[in-house]
């Protein structure tokens, strides 16, 4: 689905056209990966459009960087005002915001220190991440071949642009044989994550999901869900999980900023519990949803973008 255009696009300090957002064929970023982003969905409440614990997502955006040694030429402060400014410029009441620094234009060459530190923000319209379907009927998974990065590799705890090739691996692997999304192992051959989203299961009342040691991105939606289901009563563990026990949970989903929280009804052609979503999978959906779109929310997780 081509990405809809809004008017404009926030690089370097000043909104710039949307088809001017351009940069260099030789900048570092196109040849080496060197760039680390956000996705982080703005919301309309309720109580009027909200950004989803937009703290949160731009501080883990300042560490992808440090843990590249890149210093991000602004303040945090200065990229949430720059990203409220982005939405309000477009006038959207719901976007899906896409902060991304990289290494632009300078030498050629593996050592990107030489290049300059760039900062963009992009804003558009983007619905459900799996398709419209998704959120009600889940999805039908594969373990990937390929397996998430051994520890002491690549960085998982950094969103950045080259994690993405292994994510594009799984995807086109997933996708060409007729599955919506992969799920991926660990070196050590226990579950980690999807492509673009983390992973929870429930088995007899309890909720799983791998802890941060099993190669993953440390979600802002794994996080928040982990809050509210212990807010809602829920024994909840962060502990390894062996593969078959995606075959054998009651419930599987996903969390993510772009995938919200995306029942999961079958791995392998095996169906998950029913075949149909679960219940304890529902009632977090809608408890997530409670928050984002009717504002009930009790750990000040939204910032709202207008005054009016
Ligand atoms: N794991 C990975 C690998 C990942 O990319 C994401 C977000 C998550 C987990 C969930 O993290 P969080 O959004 O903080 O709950 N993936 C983003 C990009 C998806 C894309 O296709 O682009 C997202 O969901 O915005």
């Amino acid at each position: 689905m081509p990405v809809k255009k809004v008017a404009t696009i926030w690089m370097n300090g000043r909104l710039v056209k949307w088809d001017d957002a351009r940069l260099h064929v030789l900048s570092h970023v196109v040849h080496y990966g060197s760039s680390w982003f956000e996705g982080i969905r703005c919301y309309e409440t309720a109580k009027g459009s909200a950004l989803f614990r937009l703290d949160k997502h731009v501080h883990r955006l300042f560490d992808s960087a440090k843990i590249y040694r890149t210093a991000i030429p602004y303040t945090e402060q200065q990229i949430m005002d720059a990203i409220v400014e982005t939405i309000r410029a477009n006038r959207l009441r719901a976007c899906y915001v896409r902060p991304v620094v990289y290494r632009g234009y300078g030498d050629v060459g593996v050592n990107p220190l030489n290049c300059p530190v760039e900062v963009a923000i992009a804003v558009w319209e983007w619905g459900a991440y799996l398709g419209p379907e998704a959120l009600r009927e889940g999805i039908d998974v594969m373990v990937s071949t390929w397996n998430r990065p051994a520890p002491n590799t690549f960085p998982a705890m950094a969103k950045a642009g080259g994690n993405y090739l292994l994510s594009q691996l799984m995807k086109v692997e997933a996708v060409q044989a007729g599955f919506s999304e992969a799920l991926a192992l660990d070196v050590h051959g226990y579950l980690s994550e999807g492509t673009g989203e983390n992973l929870f299961l429930v088995k007899e009342g309890e909720i799983y999901t791998p802890p941060i040691s099993g190669s993953l991105l440390p979600g802002i939606t794994r996080r928040s869900v982990l809050q509210i289901a212990e807010d809602a009563g829920y024994r909840v563990k962060e502990t390894p999980i062996p593969r078959e026990m995606a075959y054998i949970a009651d419930e599987l989903f996903f969390t993510g900023t772009a995938a919200e929280v995306t029942p999961v009804r079958s791995v392998d052609g095996i169906p998950v519990g029913s075949g149909k979503p679960g219940p304890v999978t529902l009632d977090l959906q809608k408890r997530f949803f409670d928050i984002v779109k009717d504002a009930k929310d009790p750990h000040q997780w939204l910032s709202f973008v207008y005054s009016d």
